[in-house]
């Protein structure tokens, strides 16, 4: 059986505030053309479809047309488990009408799945947690494990054994395939990297992880959770990633899909390279003018954009607007020049109140120093006071 495995679509995320959409619709058409091109049986989608518990129609709308898209109709599965993002019940609601398209969409774990006729797909045996898949005469036995917490399993267990309990899960869950054919499992979880071949140590924080070696032995792994993609090999697991990015921190690395071959022999794994349709830049220029020129160089640039710019004094708000008429432009960050020298002790009463006003106006600033509306204005109040103590 050839399975294409992808997760962490994040439908509806936004970047500062910016839409992702158009973005998320492109990999929706090109992973179509992948499973078209490349005769995909079975899609395996990993969790976190959406980005929030409650997402947007849009974001909905455009799950609900991609399983009907990327199922060509009910001719390839694709089976679905929620990832930390999701709110299950909202995933599932659309469980009864995805079942014709061939989509098996799970809400907790240990869910017993209804036998029969999905799409294309023969779900012919069903145990909690684990399905037997028939498809064209090739069978596969698939365990799904969605993203486990003590809330999602209603269990109870202090965080140095929540891998043990894992491990149990998993490896019981495998166990249930009594038949001579391939075990697949899927699961939304983090897997603290050994740092093997091609393994990378991560940090994610404060969720839980389990190592590598808690997971089963198995034909194929899908993992979902982790944006860049990653290979354990003595497991055969695998993170294919998010199809795009969604963070500057995620600009150093490509985006990836996984094509597997499922038989009792050794699996095949494929890997796909994303496109970036709009790559996440960061720019460090020098000053209000520069910053205008880049943002005017890169008009037609198609990236989202963080324009550091090292300043002396604050931008105006002109200079602002005219770097902003570049769209993409998602945050302004000012970068402060510190000077380096000696900070002397200041003697207040030697100043006059505005230099002291500048000063201290510095301090709290890291340098900046204010502009003559500002000073203007704290003279005008200081005024203003004397006034009154006056009348
Ligand atoms: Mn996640």
């Amino acid at each position: 059986m050839r399975v294409l495995h992808t997760s962490d679509w994040h439908l509806g995320k936004k970047l500062e505030g910016q839409s992702r959409i158009l973005e998320q619709k492109l990999f929706i058409n090109a992973l179509e053309n992948m499973v078209r091109n490349n005769e995909i049986d079975l899609i395996l989608l990993a969790g976190d479809i959406y980005d929030t518990y409650n997402p947007s129609a849009e974001a909905e709308k455009l799950f609900f047309d991609s399983i009907k898209q990327l199922s060509l109709n009910g001719k390839v599965g694709i089976v679905v488990i929620p990832g930390n993002h999701d709110n299950p019940q909202r995933l599932t609601a659309v469980s009864h009408l995805a079942k014709d398209y061939g989509v098996i969409i799970y809400e907790r774990a240990f869910q017993e799945i209804e036998v029969g006729k999905y799409g294309s797909l023969n779900v012919y045996k069903s145990v909690p947690g684990g399905i037997f898949i028939e498809k064209d005469n090739k069978k596969i036995y698939l365990y799904n494990l969605p993203f486990p917490s003590e809330a999602t399993l209603n269990e109870t267990f202090d965080d140095t054994k929540f891998n043990v309990r894992i491990r149990e899960i998993l490896q019981e869950g495998v166990e249930k395939n009594n038949e001579d054919i391939p075990s697949l499992v899927m699961t939304h979880i983090y897997v603290a990297g050994s740092m093997g071949e091609g393994e990378v140590a991560l940090e994610l924080g404060g969720s839980r992880a389990i190592g590598v070696n808690d997971l089963p032995t198995a034909n194929y792994i899908a993992l979902g959770h982790v944006h860049k993609p990653i290979v354990f090999k003595s497991k055969n697991a695998y993170y294919c990633g998010s199809p795009i990015e969604y963070r500057v921190t995620e600009n150093k690395f490509d985006k990836k899909i996984f094509i597997a071959d499922i038989s009792n022999e050794e699996t095949q794994v494929k890997e796909i390279p994303l496109e970036n349709y709009k790559p996440i830049k960061e720019y460090i220029v020098t000053g209000a003018e520069e910053a205008i020129d880049k943002s005017l160089e890169l008009m037609e640039s198609n990236e989202w954009i963080y324009l550091n710019v090292k300043l002396e004094e604050p931008l105006t708000n002109s200079t602002i607007r005219k770097i902003k008429s570049n769209k993409n432009i998602l945050e302004i960050i000012p970068i402060i020049q510190i000077e380096e020298k000696e900070k002397e002790v200041s003697n207040y009463n030697e100043q006059t109140l505005e230099e002291a006003f500048v000063e201290f106006f510095k301090e709290e600033t890291m340098g900046l120093a204010p502009n003559d509306n500002i000073t203007k204005l704290f003279l005008e109040i200081l005024e203003e006071g004397e006034n009154n103590e006056t009348n």
